[in-house]
């Protein structure tokens, strides 16, 4: 089926798809047969199910959700993708009434995605690839992937269906309580950055039930112009007698589905713990209901993982930061050299908190490979910030190299009317739904009148649509010129700023700060040309947001060109810079200790910058143990106390993590060694099931072995049958236990009950963020080890 025939079948109504397949599915075959294998093994169920939905819904889908290989090999059935998605595709196809279509579905891998976790993109989206393909050969009309929680996860399922079916994709992902993705993507960076890349619709599935759902849906209804589908479960699940029960019933369902095609969904469906009840019940809510206009407000919109900012008439001005850009910036450049990226979050931070909505990033150094260095900061800053990026270079294959690293949707600054750079840079901004900056400029040079250089700017523009990228994603730049060199020019670039809005109608950015070139007082000038170039309608401007004169004026213009609604923004800023004692934004000091500098480090997650700055530690006489104890341990408490508030998410804490174990990895052969000593007895050393929290566990480890003990480390996430065996195996004098949740720690007790009743009569020795004395008194372990030091005394007092 084509877009053009979906959106046909679509046009003027809701569409319902079916409900919960895994629900109907268990409840038809008791056992714990994996869903994927009952296609082969229980077909007839599978088609009991189709059938029970295809008389209630206008899409019906495939019982594919885990058919990915990277899932199957997890539990235990690798490549059998190919075979199970074409025959599950065949079954639903063969089981849809006339006039209900089949939509291929397609799950997470149940991994994270580099830089999150370990799984390469390319691993993933090779996964995807192969379920995709069967599933279109298989007969399906369309794609649909559900529940994903993570962008760039999300993006290569999509890349993976676009490329190996051409037919229609839609996407969904699930959201939390507090409306955003388990990894921080809120509702309106998911749709534009999925809507960007070509998704034929996007949506919200499973999450917390339809009506928390509504602000979801509603946020992606004003941001994106595609069809929205929502496809919520029936409530949080509660566990009741042992059994996992979903509180919402049909009618409170359909109820909710209506509020949801209010809030702008066009196709509903449901989630976990939905039936045909249910569906029969929204199929009767939704009838003659018609999906509501949506107006959304033309605009470029650039998204982080974590922010969408919009550029364009009628949305804020938009500050582009230039800060980190190596021109005559000799730290920075020799930081580029050496492949380190603390300058350059520095800048970053110090932009975003100074008021850059966007950042761009620069990093042309010649004898530097641009690629990487262009790769390395741009992740660097996505994990760090949450302003959207803007890359910086004349190097296509830059663009190319870091595009694909990023969750959001970053700005390609630039492409001009060359045919070559259009050739190089469009097809790149098409495939990752990238913004791209239009030069006005060709073969020709800069031209001297706007009428000219907007000439210039509609050839960009045709030859981006006709490369796929839609002019939505575009701004214009029409070149700002020294007054020094050449006065007359600049009236004319504000002209063209004027007739691009006009006659293009994209939106309009400039480089600024040009204009001052070769004369004194530059921050005036720059300043007075920023604000007639606003008046005549420029959207966003590449500028210094450290120059407070530069500020000051964006910010009088927005209220002076109605911008700024109500002086809104105006006045907060004012109270703002009041509280600061009329400080500027601050610079970053120069003279920041190594170890604030290491904690920074952590809270950005830069783990490729750690290493650097321990090596400098070391080399600067600091010692390992003070570094790790009251540098490294403190800042990732502090990151777990952001989590705990709402103020970073799960990538944060898994990369601050990362950044931790790196360092702490420099810093272990360091400790001090009680040498040739491993006879002071022997430790099993163990994170709990269910617990992957390893970083204390594994410091503990090594400050053990340094002291002489012999450490059987049994990683994380062990189950207790494991731990018992070991300490039986190993002939253990003491078991190590770690928990760091309130949630795992009620472990420890079950594994001291097992030890005892497998006759072991070994010590138990417990820690861990949530472990207390008191608890520990409570079981009855033998010790309590507050930290990897207070471990040592006390396995000697025990032992001894
Ligand atoms: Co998570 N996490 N985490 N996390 N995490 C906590 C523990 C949390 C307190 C954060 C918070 O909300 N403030 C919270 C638990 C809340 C609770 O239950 N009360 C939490 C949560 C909720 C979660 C998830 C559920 C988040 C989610 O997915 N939504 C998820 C759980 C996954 C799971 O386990 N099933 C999760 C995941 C993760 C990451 C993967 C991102 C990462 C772990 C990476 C890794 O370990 N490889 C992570 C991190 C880093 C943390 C925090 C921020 C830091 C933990 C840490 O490494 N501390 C943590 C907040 C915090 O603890 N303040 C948090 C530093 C370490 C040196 O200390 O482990 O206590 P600690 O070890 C010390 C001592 O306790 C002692 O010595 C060690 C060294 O001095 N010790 C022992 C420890 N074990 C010992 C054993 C001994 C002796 C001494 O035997 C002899």
């Amino acid at each position: 089926m084509t877009a053009s025939e979906l959106r046909g079948f679509a046009e003027g109504r809701v569409l319902i798809f079916e409900g919960a397949f895994g629900t109907m599915l268990q409840a038809a075959v008791p056992g714990d047969i994996p869903p994927e294998l009952m296609t082969l093994e229980h077909p007839d169920q599978i088609t009991a199910v189709h059938k029970a939905y295809t008389e209630l819904s206008d899409v019906i889908c495939t019982n594919t959700f885990g058919a990915n290989d990277i899932k199957l090999d997890a539990i235990g059935m690798p490549g059998r993708a190919r075979e199970l998605n074409e025959r599950a595709a065949s079954l639903a196809r063969d089981a849809a009434s006339p006039g209900t279509l089949v939509a291929g579905d397609v799950g997470p891998t149940g991994r994270m995605v580099e830089p999150l976790g370990e799984l390469p993109f390319e691993d993933a989206y090779d996964a995807y690839r192969e379920q995709a393909e069967a599933l279109a050969e298989g007969g399906v009309d369309f794609m649909l992937i559900e529940t994903m929680s993570d962008l760039r996860e999300a993006k290569a399922a999509l890349l993976a269906a676009r490329d190996a079916t051409g037919l229609p994709v839609m996407i969904t992902m699930t959201f939390g309580e507090d409306f955003v993705t388990p990894t921080g993507t809120d509702p309106a960076t998911a749709a534009n950055v999925l809507a960007s890349m070509g998704a034929f619709a996007v949506g919200a599935n499973c999450s917390t039930g339809p009506s928390r759902m509504v602000e979801v849906i509603g946020r992606m209804a004003q941001t994106v112009s595609v069809p929205i589908l929502a496809q919520p479960n029936a409530g949080i699940p509660e566990l009741v007698d042992g059994r996992t029960v979903f509180k919402v019933g049909p009618d409170e369902f359909a109820a909710g589905l209506r509020k949801l095609v209010t809030a702008g969904a066009t196709m509903v469906g449901g989630c976990c713990g939905t039936t045909p009840e249910h569906m029969l019940a929204v199929r009767r809510a939704l009838e003659g209901v018609r999906p509501v206009s949506r107006d959304v407000p033309g605009a470029l919109r650039l998204s982080s993982r974590t922010r969408t900012v919009a550029i364009g008439s009628g949305f804020p001005f938009a500050v582009v930061g230039e800060r980190i850009n190596p021109t005559n910036r000799e730290a920075l450049t020799n930081e580029i050299l050496d492949g380190r990226t603390e300058i350059v979050l520095r800048d970053a931070r110090a932009q975003e908190e100074a008021g850059a909505a966007v950042l761009d990033v620069n990093v042309g150094v010649p004898g530097a490979d641009e690629r990487s260095a262009m790769r390395r900061a741009a992740r660097a800053l996505e994990n760090a910030v949450d302003a959207p990026l803007s890359l910086d270079s004349m190097n296509a294959e830059a663009f190319e190299a870091t595009v694909c690293e990023l969750a959001g949707k970053p700005l390609l600054n630039s492409v001009t009317a060359h045919p070559d750079r259009l050739d190089a840079v469009l097809p790149v901004a098409a495939r990752w739904g990238a913004g791209v900056v239009c030069l006005a400029l060709d073969e020709g040079g800069i031209r001297a009148t706007a009428g000219e250089r907007v000439e210039i700017l509609r050839r960009i523009v045709a030859a981006a649509e006709s490369h796929g990228v839609p002019r939505e994603h575009l701004i214009a730049d029409c070149l700002t010129l020294a007054v020094s060199a050449e006065q007359e020019r600049v009236p004319e670039t504000l002209r063209a700023v004027e007739l691009v809005r006009s006659e293009l109608g994209i939106p309009t950015i400039l480089g600024v700060s040009n204009v001052s070139h070769g004369l004194p007082d530059r921050s005036v000038l720059n300043a007075s040309f920023l604000a007639m170039a606003m008046e005549r309608g420029l959207d966003a401007a590449i500028m210094n947001p450290l120059d407070e004169t530069m500020m000051a004026t964006a910010r009088a213009s927005s209220v002076l060109t109605l911008r700024d609604r109500g002086s809104a923004e105006f006045i907060r800023e004012h109270a703002k810079r009041r509280k600061k004692k009329g400080k500027g934004p601050e610079v970053p000091p120069s003279d920041e200790s190594i170890e604030s500098r290491i904690r920074q480090c952590v809270l950005d997650g830069n783990v490729e910058g750690v290493s650097f700055l321990i090596d400098e530690a070391l080399s600067r006489g600091r010692e390992p143990k003070p570094l790790n104890d009251d540098v490294l341990v403190p800042a990732l408490e502090e990151v777990g106390l952001r989590f705990e508030r709402g103020e970073c998410f799960l990538p944060q804490m898994m990369l601050a993590a990362e950044t931790v174990e790196r360092a702490f990895g420099i810093l272990k052969p360091y400790f001090p060694r009680d040498e040739g000593r491993t006879d002071k007895g022997t430790v099993v050393l163990a994170t709990v099931e269910g617990d992957v929290h390893d970083i204390g566990k594994n410091i503990v480890a090594s400050v053990l072995e340094n002291n002489g003990y012999r450490v059987v480390d049994l990683g994380k996430n062990v189950p207790t049958a494991v731990i018992v065996q070991t300490a039986r195996d190993e002939s253990a004098d003491v078991v190590g236990l770690s928990a760091l949740m309130t949630t795992t720690v009620v472990r420890i007790p079950e594994v001291m009950q097992a030890l005892k009743e497998a006759g072991l009569d070994c010590k138990v020795v417990v820690g861990g963020a949530v472990v207390t004395e008191r608890f520990v008194a409570s079981i009855g372990a033998d010790g309590y080890a507050k930290d990897a030091a207070a471990a040592v005394p006390m396995l000697r007092e025990l032992l001894e």
